[in-house]
């Protein structure tokens, strides 16, 4: 898919809103100090530096949808039922737009040919790069690598955190926006993602909830209990066969560092221990390089406010070689 010389993007996304915890939003600041561009250019690759996006003309409390008036239809249960829901969510306005400005960025760069690259921030944002993605490559297919699964509704959310929901926008799982005023509204620019294009690996703190709507929706996920059953060889293998069985279809690579065990990424906002080696990850981003295939990159959550400086400097630099080895870093 894409033309020589092969050129990548970086879109730093110093992005928070669809969390609580300060910090992530200087995640990819460390990892572009750390030294990641020339890293990737000294695998062969041009590197076109896109910034870090301030969303400077996103206000980040943009005023609330004026409340529906007094009529009929602020009577009726459904519509009162789907307002709690939207009550509960954490800046739904704001991660609605950052997303979407995200989203035409990486659709840019990938237009023109070049792989972005995004580096988080929080993972709601992979609702605007898995847009990008499909705007350009409307074949494309995702591999998500997580603890978690990320696909809470705005009905089956406890946190209200929106980077715990951005496959369910993905998806579709969602409500219709009842009226051009919603804050459902609002996120009807999000890309449709069709659910057996959806892979997961690395879970192990999934919610109720979640795990039912995994199994309404017949989502494929391997979950650690799997990657100590098969070993990360066979359960790449078989997760490509899923989502990519005629290996012809782009891939878009959403990287949350702490599918990572914690020992081995310590930064994150919400690490879950038992997860993933510090080999079985790289072997995951090797394993896709290898597909020749892959058309776009997130690597989120890294959090250098959390923990100590070692352990930030340990985070951030398995999250450069991760990238690394996305982009065709070997071993001989
Ligand atoms: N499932 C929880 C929630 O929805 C925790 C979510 C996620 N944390 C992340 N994303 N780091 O992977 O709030
Ligand atoms: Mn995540
Ligand atoms: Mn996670
Ligand atoms: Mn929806």
């Amino acid at each position: 898919f894409l033309p020589s010389p092969k050129t990548v993007a970086i879109l730093g996304c110093p992005f928070s809103g669809g969390q609580s915890k300060l910090g992530v939003d200087k995640g990819p600041i460390h990892l572009v100090e750390a030294g990641l561009i020339d890293q990737i250019e000294g695998l062969g690759w041009r590197v076109v530096f896109d910034g870090h996006h301030q969303f400077e003309d996103i206000p980040a409390h943009p005023l609330a949808p004026s409340p529906p008036p007094n009529d009929i239809s602020s009577n009726d249960s459904a519509v009162a039922t789907l307002d709690a829901s939207l009550a509960k969510l954490k800046n739904p306005l704001f991660v609605a737009r950052v997303c979407e400005s995200v989203a035409d960025a990486v659709q840019a760069h990938a237009e023109s040919g070049q792989l972005p690259v995004t580096l988080g921030g929080d993972h709601s944002l992979a609702m605007g790069t898995i847009s990008g993605t499909l705007r350009a490559y409307d074949q494309a297919c995702v591999i998500w690598i997580d603890a978690h699964a990320d696909i809470n509704t705005i009905e089956s959310t406890d946190s209200g955190n929106i980077h715990g929901m951005p496959l369910s926008f993905l998806l579709g799982l969602n409500p219709p926006a009842p009226n051009p005023d919603s804050i459902l509204a609002k996120y009807e620019w999000v890309s449709r993602l069709p659910s057996e294009r959806l892979v997961y690996i690395g879970l192990r703190d999934i919610e109720k909830g979640e795990k039912d709507i995994l199994k309404k929706h017949n989502i494929k996920a391997f979950s650690m209990h799997e990657v100590d059953r098969y070993g990360i060889g066979k359960v790449v293998e078989m997760a490509l066969d899923h989502v990519n069985p005629q290996r012809d279809r782009p891939i878009h690579l959403s990287f949350d560092v702490d599918a990572l065990d914690p020992s081995v990424a310590p930064s994150t906002g919400t690490p879950v221990r038992g997860g993933l080696t510090f080999r079985e990850g790289h072997y995951i981003c090797e394993a896709i390089h290898e597909t020749g295939l892959l058309v776009a990159l997130d690597l989120m959550e890294v959090n250098p406010a959390l923990a100590d400086a070692e352990s930030v400097r340990q985070t951030v630099t398995v999250g450069c070689s991760l990238v690394r080895s996305a982009l065709g870093e070997t071993l001989l």
